[in-house]
């Protein structure tokens, strides 16, 4: 039995597509806490998280002096969401935040990484988000994530929650990525940081990067989750604003999911980018419902 807080984290700052804040509740209403209830666990939905401006997007998105888009915005969003993720982590119940896009990481892996201080991150996404306010060729925040907590860019990013870097690069695994920029490729290759391809995982199957990604995580005394929907094949998940083709299937997902829900290092997680503006009849946010129950425990027996 996990006890769970439910965090909803409706933050579209980091990204110019509307619509990726309503996902928190897309996801609610097909079924998140029944369903993670129904499993045995002990489940409080905390409502969403909001920062101290009155949306949690803009139409217009402006890029400061450093190129960032909607950094005020991002900066105090995240100091908020990570306020929550620290009580949660105080109250001894798991954080499980629902997005929103990506940027939200950079609030709840900064809360969770003080708590856990050689904390590892799976991190399975069709792109890395490892860029930052330097390399980034967009300006949106949601593909700087990583490179965020590492300590790169921006320094009040960077000082989220509390000051510094928050991992370690050989803390850290991405998989499926698919879709990176060329400083994004320098950067995994400079600091050699674990990243298994799309088409690694073609060639040696989900179920076994992820094993051999655990492996790679074993000496960490906490794993945080980060499963960005755009993983998954465009098939499966049109409900997400960068879809790239070529992605992981659901079935493949479960399995890996299961796999993963049998560590006891797991302490917390994101699932983030469900855009049901951009979705064919909330189909993306019933799979991301599948994909927490089978985070938690679900099996097909
Ligand atoms: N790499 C591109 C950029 O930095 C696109 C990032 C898209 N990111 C996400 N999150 N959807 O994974 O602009
Ligand atoms: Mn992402
Ligand atoms: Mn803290
Ligand atoms: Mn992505």
């Amino acid at each position: 039995m996990v006890k769970i807080d439910i965090i909803g984290a409706p933050t579209a700052f980091g990204q110019p597509k509307l619509g990726v804040s309503l996902g928190p509740d897309a996801v609610r209403f097909s079924g998140l806490e029944e369903n993670l209830k129904s499993l045995g666990h002990d489940v409080s939905d905390l409502g969403n998280v909001y920062g101290n401006y009155k949306t949690v997007y803009r139409k217009d998105n402006v890029k400061d002096g450093q190129g960032l888009i909607n950094f005020d915005e991002v900066r105090d969003f995240s100091e908020h969401l990570s306020q929550a993720v620290d009580n949660t982590l105080k109250n001894k119940r798991f954080p499980f935040v629902i997005g929103g896009d990506h940027s939200l990481s950079i609030g709840s892996v900064s809360a969770v990484s003080h708590h856990y201080s050689n904390l590892g991150v799976l991190w399975i996404d069709a792109h890395g988000d490892i860029n930052s306010s330097d390399t980034s060729p967009s300006g949106n925040i949601h593909g700087m994530p990583l490179g965020v907590l590492l300590g790169e860019g921006n320094e009040a990013l960077v000082n989220i929650n509390h000051k510094g870097a928050k991992l370690k690069h050989e803390n850290i695994v991405l998989v499926g990525v698919r879709d990176l920029d060329a400083g994004e490729k320098a950067y995994i290759k400079k600091h050699g940081i674990k990243c298994y391809t799309m088409s690694d995982v073609a060639r040696l199957g989900l179920d076994t990067v992820i094993t051999k990604a655990l492996k790679h995580l074993q000496e960490c005394d906490g794993i945080h989750l980060s499963l960005d929907v755009d993983s998954l094949d465009p098939m499966e998940m049109p409900g997400t604003g960068t879809k790239v083709d070529g992605g992981i299937f659901l079935s493949d997902m479960l399995l890996a999911l299961n796999i993963l829900s049998k560590t006891e290092q797991l302490v917390s997680a994101d699932l983030v980018e469900v855009n049901p503006l951009l979705d064919n009849r909330n189909k993306t946010a019933v799979k991301a419902v599948t994909l927490a129950e089978y985070i938690f425990g679900q099996s097909q027996i």
